[in-house]
């Protein structure tokens, strides 16, 4: 399936914050607004400005810094939350959220369903009355595990509305890919408005149920830089980036500088205290490392044999781990010549053979592995010299 006109709307600054480790300053906000916009994410997403003085002076920062990126606030269904939002200029929109749960209806907010769609038409009116430039998303926190009926009830009275986005959230990591698909389908016959959905990771579908989302009708998916949010985050960018580039590299490559994704990984992974994880899509330290000898051999003769993504399309590059009992001959007759050492393939055999009886005595590390070629290589040219002296 594919799926061209899409758009990110990236959270970093708002559900990222809510991770635990992160608690950005001023300057770390603007560094992360001008990473990712110069990556092209459409929407950047920062905490409400209700939250403290800092948050509502960083947000007024960020929305005057003139990015490409649009720059959203993202407020509680509540008047006095969107007003504040409304003093800010350079703002392109406005995201509100309201839990349609049952369990948020009791516990959090403790409005009836008719009072959550009167609660929204005061918000969403008075932010289009006042500022009607501003886009208006309508989210349903915890959408998953509220009934179909009130959702539609309360997603159909702002669609009248005229809201430009309605959100689907699976706030707490619930959803399934099918769920989501089938969701998102029923949905998209019965408003006019975009569809966003915002995916928590808690059983690891985040990806695979934002692209569900898109593949049903959704265009805009939010995400984190690295999934950081609440508790294991959310959908992450890179992950994203990487699901969909697989399926349409030409149309990913041309509307995301993937170059930046990396430094974005690094900067943010820094900022919160964490590593990036070894086996994070793109960036993860083993993402382009290849080891078994059948894989060494085909990645040597054409990349695309084993790998989907391109390295190179992340300025990243592809490492081939050749110093292990795994290893083939291929792999090593490849490391012969970075080496400039010419051995014919009975001498590339007999090393391989060498080598793997080396790695089932102890770990090998590449230079172990060096030391025997340039053995090999000198011994071998050694016994030239002696059969050419024979003669
Ligand atoms: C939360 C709110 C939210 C909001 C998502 C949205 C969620 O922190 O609980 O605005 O669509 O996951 O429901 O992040
Ligand atoms: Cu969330």
């Amino acid at each position: 399936m594919r799926i061209r006109d899409f758009k990110i709307i990236d959270s970093t600054l708002r559900e990222g914050e809510q991770f635990v480790g992160a608690n950005f300053t001023t300057g770390q906000k603007i560094d992360i607004a001008y990473a990712l916009d110069q990556f092209g994410v459409e929407y950047i997403e920062l905490t409400s400005p209700v939250v403290s003085e800092r948050s509502f002076q960083d947000l007024k920062a960020i929305a005057g810094l003139g990015l490409r990126a649009k720059v959203l606030t993202h407020i509680r269904c509540k008047r006095e939350d969107a007003a504040k939002a409304l003093e800010v200029e350079g703002l392109s929109g406005i995201d509100i959220v309201i839990g349609t749960s049952s369990p948020l209806r009791r516990f959090s907010h403790g409005l009836s369903l008719p009072q959550i769609i009167e609660r929204a038409r005061e918000v969403i009116s008075f932010i289009k009355g006042s500022r009607p430039e501003l886009e208006v998303r309508f989210s349903t926190e915890d959408s998953f595990r509220s009934s179909r009926e009130d959702l539609f009830q309360v997603y159909r009275a702002v669609d009248e509305l005229g809201v430009d986005r309605v959100g689907i959230a699976d706030t707490v990591g619930a959803a399934t890919p099918f769920g989501v698909f089938e969701l998102v389908r029923e949905l998209r016959g019965l408003v006019r408005a975009e569809i966003e959905f915002h995916g928590h990771n808690d059983t690891g579908c985040a990806i695979a149920n934002s692209y569900a989302a898109l593949a049903a009708g959704a265009s805009c998916v939010d995400t984190s830089v690295l999934g950081i949010g609440e508790r294991n985050g959310i959908t992450p960018l890179g992950g994203l980036i990487a699901r969909l580039y697989s399926l349409d590299p030409e149309r990913i490559r041309e509307k995301y500088n993937l170059r930046v994704l990396p430094r974005l990984d690094e900067l943010v992974a820094e900022m919160v205290g964490v590593d990036i994880p070894f086996n994070n899509p793109v960036t993860g330290i083993a993402a382009f490392t290849h080891k078994a000898g059948i894989h060494a051999k085909a990645i040597l003769g054409d990349p695309t044999t084993y790998e989907i993504l391109s390295p190179e399309d992340f300025g990243l590059s592809r490492y081939i781990s050749i110093a292990h009992r795994l290893t083939g001959w291929n792999a090593i007759r490849w490391r012969a010549e970075q080496l400039g050492l010419s051995l014919g393939e009975g001498d590339l055999r007999q090393v391989t053979a060498h080598i793997k009886a080396l790695a089932d005595e102890r770990p090998l590390s590449l230079d172990d592995v060096d030391a025997v070629l340039w053995r090999w290589a000198r011994s071998r040219a050694g016994s030239r010299r002696e059969d050419a002296g024979d003669l």
